[in-house]
C-alpha cells in the first residue's frame, strides 16, 4: 500500500514539470504577426484542398492563419504588403533579395533545399537544429543569455544547442486545482490521505534551469509530514530529464530506487489550448480512483 502511494506521488510529482511550459514551435510554423487579409474565401478553399495545405502554426487546424503564413512564404506581392516586409540585407530598399532572406529564415523546407543549408553543429545531419542555429546563433552568442551550458570552458555552438533544447522549460512550477475521486481510505504512508494530497503538493515548487536540471523545494512542514519519502522526491528530481517529442507532447523520464528495486518512470502529457491540466487513474486500486490537477508556471 505504501509503495503504491509513493509511486502515485511520483507520478504527480513528475507531472509537475510538464505543465506551464510554453509551446515553442519550429520557426517555420510561427504565426507571422498581424497580416492584412487580402485573400478571398474561395482562394482559401482552393488552397485547403491542395497539396500545399499545411498546419503551419501547429494549432491542429488548417485555416486562414495558415494560409497567410503560406502566402507570406510563397507570394512576393503578398509579403511585400505585409508587416514582415523588412530590409533584411540593410541596403535601404525592400525587394526580392529581402524576400529571399525572409524565406530562408522562416521556412525550414525552403532553407533545407538551398545552398545555405549546411551542418552547422557538426553532427553529420542537416536538420531543424542547424536551421535554428542559422537563424539565431549569432544573436544568442552576443546576448546576455550566452553561457557555458555544457561546462567545457568555452561558449560555442554546442552550448547553444543545450540552450534551445531547454529554454522553453526554464522556470518554477507549482501544482493547483487538485481533485480526487475515490475511496476516502486511500492514503500515502501513515498520515496523508489522497484526498488531502493537493494541500501538501501545492506547497512544493520545482524549478528547471537552462541545462534542463530540476530542483525541488519542499517546505520543512511537508518534509515532516512525508517523512523519509521526501528524499525519494529529491532523488526523482535529480534524475529527471525533459524532452519535447512534438509541438504538443513533452516527456519526462526519471528513475528512483526503492527497497533495492529501480523504478523507471516516463510521463507523457498533452498540452491544451486552454492551458495545462492532467488526469490520472490509479489502475492499481480496485476502485480505480482518479485525480486531476493543473500545473502553473510561477511568474
Ligand atoms: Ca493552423
Ligand atoms: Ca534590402
Ligand atoms: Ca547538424
Ligand atoms: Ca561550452
Amino acid at each position: 500500500m505504501y509503495k503504491k502511494g509513493l509511486l502515485l506521488l511520483l507520478v504527480i510529482f513528475v507531472s509537475f514539470f510538464l505543465f506551464g511550459c510554453e509551446i515553442v514551435y519550429p520557426n517555420n510554423t510561427t504565426t507571422q504577426g498581424e497580416v492584412a487579409i487580402t485573400t478571398i474565401a474561395s482562394d482559401l478553399d482552393l488552397w485547403k484542398n491542395s497539396d500545399e495545405a499545411f498546419d503551419y502554426n501547429g494549432d491542429r487546424k488548417i485555416d486562414q492563419e495558415d494560409y497567410d503564413i503560406y502566402l507570406l512564404q510563397n507570394d512576393y506581392e503578398f509579403w511585400k504588403t505585409s508587416d514582415e516586409a523588412l530590409d533584411y540585407d540593410n541596403n535601404h530598399i525592400i525587394d526580392e533579395l529581402d524576400f529571399e532572406k525572409y524565406k530562408l529564415h522562416t521556412n525550414y523546407n525552403y532553407w533545407k533545399l538551398s545552398e545555405e543549408a549546411i551542418d552547422l553543429n557538426g553532427d553529420a545531419f542537416i536538420d531543424e537544429t542547424d536551421h535554428e542555429i542559422y537563424n539565431n546563433y549569432d544573436f544568442w552568442i552576443n546576448s546576455d543569455e550566452a553561457e557555458d551550458l555544457n561546462d567545457d570552458s568555452t561558449i560555442d555552438v554546442s552550448d547553444y544547442e543545450v540552450y534551445i533544447e531547454y529554454v522553453e522549460f526554464v522556470g518554477t512550477y507549482y501544482l493547483t486545482n487538485y481533485t480526487y475521486d475515490g475511496a476516502e481510505s486511500h492514503s500515502f504512508g501513515e498520515n496523508v490521505l489522497f484526498s488531502d494530497m493537493g494541500d501538501y503538493l501545492s506547497q512544493i515548487t520545482v524549478s528547471v534551469n537552462g541545462r534542463g536540471e530540476f530542483t525541488v523545494t519542499i517546505p520543512d512542514n511537508i518534509k515532516t509530514i512525508f517523512g523519509d519519502s521526501h528524499l525519494i522526491m529529491i532523488e526523482a528530481a535529480n534524475n529527471m530529464t525533459i524532452s519535447r517529442l512534438s509541438p504538443f507532447i513533452v516527456a519526462i523520464d526519471t528513475n528512483v530506487i526503492m527497497d533495492g528495486i529501480e523504478y523507471n518512470l516516463t510521463i507523457y502529457l498533452d498540452e491544451t489550448e486552454a492551458g495545462y491540466s492532467a488526469s490520472y487513474i490509479m489502475g492499481f486500486y480496485y476502485d480505480e480512483p482518479e485525480i486531476t490537477f493543473d500545473i502553473v508556471k510561477a511568474e
